[in-house]
């Protein structure tokens, strides 16, 4: 309650809000008349493209519900520091460096942002509410299919974790570290096993958008070819925006507890290439190119979910199925290079530039 009696709005604090999933949880818990506070990293570029449709400056507004303040995950003062100035009732931890080939390249930054990462986070929230008894702090920590690894399917929150790259192991340890502080410190801590999930906003350097945007591009003769790697991994691949509620439904139960996530369908990458080039009536054999530089020292070969404690504690279902995500992911990507091909046409854009 506030001074004058009227309820206090739920204030949360979501870390990698600049990302995919940050931005669809936070127009999300606005929805749900949430305050959100993001923590965005220092960049010599904007990084907020994904937020732009929602951001409200607050120079011209009282209404300005969502807050940008600058933090890295690498970096402890920031986080107790932001904790201590917001006082949120929801933490989201979904920063991470999350592309997995890149973690092999970049292991040790890897495992500083996204274990150790974690593990400041947990401890600026534990050292917080140590200093303040009273108050509550529900945490949620985005874990990943990844972690199962190698394996094999269905995988549930009870099967063993057998971790295929620096960026997986170093999601084990998130994992652990939240379970750890629930069990020593009974905080309110949530691991979302999350399995992969897209939409028109997933990075460019992920394997849908890269070949839904190849699908766009191609389509209006600015490209012809797509280099990729392994097309034989099959993904449980979900939509985004049916995710982040999930993550929400987390924290509003009674216990804090561990729960997967997924559409218990799994498709290989061919087969997410003969949707997507086949709904524009184009034959992906006739593009793409296997390039050697994409495949990864190695490799999680099959994930499929069983998310049924999901869907039974948390009434969690997805709403958007496989081909439909496909389809929405094309028809966004041909929308951009409607718009790419206006710029190369007069002469701004080079036609070769590629994601
Ligand atoms: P993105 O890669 O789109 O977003 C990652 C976010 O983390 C960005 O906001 C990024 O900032 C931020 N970030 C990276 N490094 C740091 C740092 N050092 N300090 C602070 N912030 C940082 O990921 P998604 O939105 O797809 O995923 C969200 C979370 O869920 C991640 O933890 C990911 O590992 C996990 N996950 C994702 C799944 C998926 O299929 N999408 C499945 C399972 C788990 P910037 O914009 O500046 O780069
Ligand atoms: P993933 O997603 O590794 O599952 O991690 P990604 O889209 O990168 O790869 C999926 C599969 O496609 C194969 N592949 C390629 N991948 C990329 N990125 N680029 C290519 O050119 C290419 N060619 C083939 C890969 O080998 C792999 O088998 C995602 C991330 O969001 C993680 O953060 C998250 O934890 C997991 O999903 C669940």
């Amino acid at each position: 309650m506030t001074n004058n009696g009227i309820p206090r709005r739920r204030i949360a604090l979501v870390t990698g809000i600049t990302g995919q999933d940050g931005s669809y949880l936070t127009e999300f818990l606005l929805s749900k008349d949430y305050e959100v506070h993001g923590l965005i990293r220092r960049s010599s570029n904007f990084n907020t493209q994904r937020l732009e449709h929602i951001y409200i400056d607050p120079h011209n507004s009282t209404k300005a519900l969502m807050k940008l303040h600058y933090a890295d995950l690498t970096d402890a003062s920031s986080l107790r520091r932001w904790i201590d100035e917001i006082q949120p009732d929801e933490v989201y931890n979904l920063a991470a460096q999350s592309h997995v080939a890149v973690s092999f390249e970049i292991p040790d930054y890897t495992a500083d942002v996204v274990a150790t990462g974690a593990l400041r986070l947990l401890e600026a929230v534990r050292s917080h509410l140590a200093s303040q008894p009273a108050r509550q702090i529900r945490y949620y920590q985005a874990g990943s299919s990844e972690m199962f690894g190698s394996t094999p399917p269905p995988q549930s929150e009870t099967t063993p974790f057998h971790p295929r790259s620096p960026y997986a192991v170093a999601k084990c340890a998130a994992h652990w570290y939240t379970v750890n502080y629930r069990e020593a410190y009974g905080l309110y801590a949530c691991n979302g096993i999350l399995f992969n999930h897209e939409s028109p906003r997933r990075g460019e350097n992920f394997v849908t958008r890269k070949i839904t945007r190849a699908v766009g591009r191609i389509q209006m003769g600015l490209q012809s070819k797509l280099f990729l790697g392994n097309l034989t991994a099959s993904r449980d691949w979900g939509f985004a925006g049916d995710y982040v509620e999930a993550m929400w439904l987390m924290l509003q139960q009674e216990k804090p507890d561990d729960y997967v996530v997924a559409t218990e369908e799994s498709h290989t990458v061919e087969e997410f290439l003969q949707v997507a080039f086949g709904y524009v009536g184009l034959n992906w054999k006739d593009h793409v190119v296997i390039d050697k530089r994409y495949f990864r020292p190695a490799e999680v070969d099959n994930l499929k979910g069983d998310s049924s404690k999901t869907r039974k504690v948390l009434g969690w279902k997805p709403k958007v199925g496989f081909v439909d995500l496909v389809r929405m992911m094309v028809d966004r990507d041909l929308d951009i290079a409607k718009r790419e091909k206006v710029l190369v046409d007069a002469g701004y854009m080079d036609s070769q530039q590629q994601v």
